[in-house]
């Protein structure tokens, strides 16, 4: 898939080791704090698309399907798949190549989207970096491929984050140096052909910062599918310029102030209005970012705040604001575990419960944001605007100049009081009927211009025009 189909997909993001079992079980241990696999495999995310649908998501993406260090280490073991050695082999705990390739069939039946996770900074070893028997590592077998033994040791300097390991001195992570044309090469037929062997339709590229910018454009050509790089700093001056050589990057710069606008009700909603609008400029497509709220690298929202209103604020976001929203499976669960490994708890233990709050919240949203679609097509392209807010309260516009979708979200929480907030500013005009997509309420623009916006117990609110509502399924229509 082109970046341009990318753009109206939602991707839901699961750790291949802690997602689904083969043999379907919903009770089998995994003690996160082990670090070591829990036994989710390939079959088993077929054997629960049905779960992942049924929230509306057309898209999963998957952790690195690589071959990886065997050992069990004083760091665990290679379960989250980041520690590979041998790139032309697959995880044979996750299964086996034919595993992953009816994986990637059964989603194609489904009209949905295989996004695979991948490496190319580094390689795995179990030991401390002085120590590497680079003999273990296909095709990278000897030293001469890699930069020289060094731990990043400043993050304010770029070469050294380029040039230097990633890791701990208990497992390595060998940093290839992607600067040598014998590197680039195998690395650009390498993509070439997963992609096409696996017919994989766009990847989540990791320590894209860890390499040098001018290694990925023909990286991303030789792929030929979207890539969305990690690029962990939200700094957006630093992370949108990465956009300038890979497709799109994660949404790092939103991540922060969205998390800090929504884990509390003082938390600052103007620091969120204010970073929409530089990542929108910074970036040079902000609709092709990666929106997230949690992943396996940063503690679950609710390890922040249990308040479900709070979490159906940041989802809203995520769907409704420009990019391509991404759920961190668990996520829709409420699940709450705090910092790796605590957040990679094994999803088999909610018992894939369909009726979870936030299953159905998402469910709605996936629909709201699909119907928006369909009704213009332009939604997708045209920049989200905020252009309301008060300490509690952010409202924004997304889609053509005379009927946006308008999202309205306040950090008010659970216990938030019930009013009416009067919403000028919208775009709309006097006596246009609107409706209320998550209460199915009817509103009417006011004499003045404004919307009379029912707010109660700190919900988000989304208002369209109500004859776009039609074929949505959702407030009555089929
Ligand atoms: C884990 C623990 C280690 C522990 C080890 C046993 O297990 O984190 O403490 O010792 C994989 C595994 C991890 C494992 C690592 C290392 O490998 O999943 O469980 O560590 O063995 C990607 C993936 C991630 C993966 C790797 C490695 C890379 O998403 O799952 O980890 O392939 C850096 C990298 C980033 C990487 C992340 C984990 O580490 O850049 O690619 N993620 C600062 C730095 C960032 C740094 C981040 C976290 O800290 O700038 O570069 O990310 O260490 C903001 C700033 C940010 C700043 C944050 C903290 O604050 O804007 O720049 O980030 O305000």
């Amino acid at each position: 898939l082109t970046p341009a189909e990318w753009r109206s997909q939602s991707i839901y993001f699961l750790l291949t080791d802690r997602f689904g079992r083969s043999d379907n079980s919903v009770t089998a241990t995994c003690n996160v704090n082990d670090r070591i696999y829990c036994g989710g495999s390939w079959q088993g995310i077929i054997n629960q698309l049905d779960y992942i649908q049924g929230m509306g998501f057309t898209a999963i993406w998957i952790t690195p399907v690589t071959k990886q260090l065997p050992q069990n280490t004083g760091d665990g073991t290679s379960y989250h798949g980041y520690w590979q050695q041998d790139i032309y082999d697959v995880n044979p705990n996750h299964g086996t190549s034919d595993d992953l390739l009816a994986l990637s069939q059964a989603l194609h039946a489904r009209g949905m989207y295989l996004m695979v996770d991948v490496v190319a900074n580094h390689m795995g070893y179990a030991g401390a970096g002085n120590t590497v028997d680079y003999s273990v590592f296909t095709p990278f077998s000897s030293s001469s491929y890699f930069h020289p033994y060094c731990l990043i040791s400043n993050y304010d300097d770029q070469s050294n984050v380029e040039n230097c390991w990633l890791g701990d001195t208990t497992v390595s992570l060998p940093d290839l140096d992607t600067t040598q044309t014998s590197v680039q090469t195998l690395w650009n037929n390498w993509i070439g052909d997963l992609v096409s062997n696996y017919s994989i339709d766009g990847l989540r590229v990791d320590t894209v910062k860890h390499v040098q910018k001018s290694f990925w454009p023909g990286f991303n050509d030789a792929a030929g599918v979207y890539a969305v790089g990690e690029i962990f700093d939200g700094d957006p001056a630093y992370t949108c310029d990465y956009q300038n050589y890979i497709d799109g990057v994660l949404n790092y710069p939103i991540y922060y102030p969205l998390l800090r606008a929504f884990q509390s009700s003082s938390g600052s909603i103007s620091d969120l209005y204010n970073m929409i609008g530089t990542v929108a400029s910074d970036c040079a497509d902000s609709t092709l970012l990666g929106n997230f709220i949690e992943n396996h690298d940063n503690p679950r929202f609710p390890s922040y705040t249990s308040d479900y209103s709070q979490a159906k604020n940041v989802i809203s976001f995520l769907f409704l604001s420009d990019g391509i929203p991404i759920v961190y499976s668990g996520q829709e669960q409420h699940y709450s575990g705090g910092s790796d490994p605590a957040n990679r708890e094994a999803i088999w233990l909610s018992g894939y419960s369909t009726t979870a709050d936030l299953y159905q919240y998402i469910a709605t949203t996936n629909k709201i944001r699909k119907a928006a679609i369909a009704a213009d097509s332009s939604y997708i392209t045209i920049k989200n605007v905020p252009f309301y807010q008060d300490s509690n309260t952010l409202a924004m516009k997304k889609g053509s100049g005379s009927s946006p979708v308008i999202t309205v979200l306040s950090n008010a929480g659970s216990s938030g009081s019930s009013y009416t907030l009067s919403l000028s500013g919208s775009g709309y005009s006097s006596g246009e009927k609107l409706m209320e997509m998550y209460t199915c309420t009817s509103i009417t623009v006011d004499s003045s211009g404004s919307i009379p916006v029912p707010m109660t117990s700190g919900l988000p609110r989304v208002l369209v025009l109500a004859s776009s509502v039609t074929n949505s399924g959702l407030c009555g229509s089929s």
